[in-house]
């Protein structure tokens, strides 16, 4: 099982996996952090796809071509902004990393890198997120053939000993 999971500290734009997940908004037309990096790599094309998308409502996911990005597919991803822990924020972070899961199902894509969905600007705090990410993935993979293989991807070093000393214990 743990074979089937990874760790690594870096940018998510330079990394070729089947698909990386975009921690966007819900109207997918970019914006700062992760979602900026990866609009700016992947270049107007990609822009342009999302547009005809029409948005995407929080805690769901939807799938382009990765363009000039190294890997071929972005799942777009919304989290929750965190609101104080009172507005059903848990259970759509959980429902935002398991939509992009069932589109590797549907897709049967082999591997994919997850950012630390919400926990930059919008503000979930990143020891319960990494929790729900984890958890979430760990069932899915207990149960699924696919996606064979995730990497979470931290940028920054708290989320990155975060999630160092989550899967250690486990
Ligand atoms: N590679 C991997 N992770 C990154 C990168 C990168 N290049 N850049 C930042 N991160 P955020 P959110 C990490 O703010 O909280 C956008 O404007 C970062 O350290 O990108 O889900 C969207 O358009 C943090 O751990 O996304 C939305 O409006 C994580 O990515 C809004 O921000 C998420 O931080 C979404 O907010």
């Amino acid at each position: 099982m743990f074979d089937r999971i990874e760790i690594i500290r870096g940018d998510i734009t330079q990394i070729k996996v089947d698909a990386i997940v975009n921690a966007a908004n819900t109207s997918l037309l970019g914006g700062g952090g992760v979602d900026g990096a990866i609009h700016r790599v992947a270049g107007k094309e990609l822009y342009e796809e999302c547009k005809g998308l029409k948005g995407c409502p929080t805690g769901s996911a939807r799938l382009t071509k990765g363009y000039l990005l190294p890997a071929p597919f972005v799942i777009h991803a919304v989290g929750p902004v965190w609101r104080g822990g009172t507005s059903n924020e848990k259970a759509l972070l959980a429902s935002a990393y398991q939509s992009v899961l069932n589109i590797a199902v549907e897709h049967k894509l082999a591997s994919l890198s997850f950012p630390n969905i919400s926990t930059g600007v919008y503000g979930f705090p990143k020891q319960e997120a990494a929790g729900i990410a984890v958890i979430t993935v760990i069932n899915h993979l207990d149960n699924h053939q696919w996606p064979q293989k995730v990497v979470f991807v931290c940028y920054d070093e708290a989320n990155y000993l975060i999630y160092q000393e989550m899967l250690s214990g486990l």
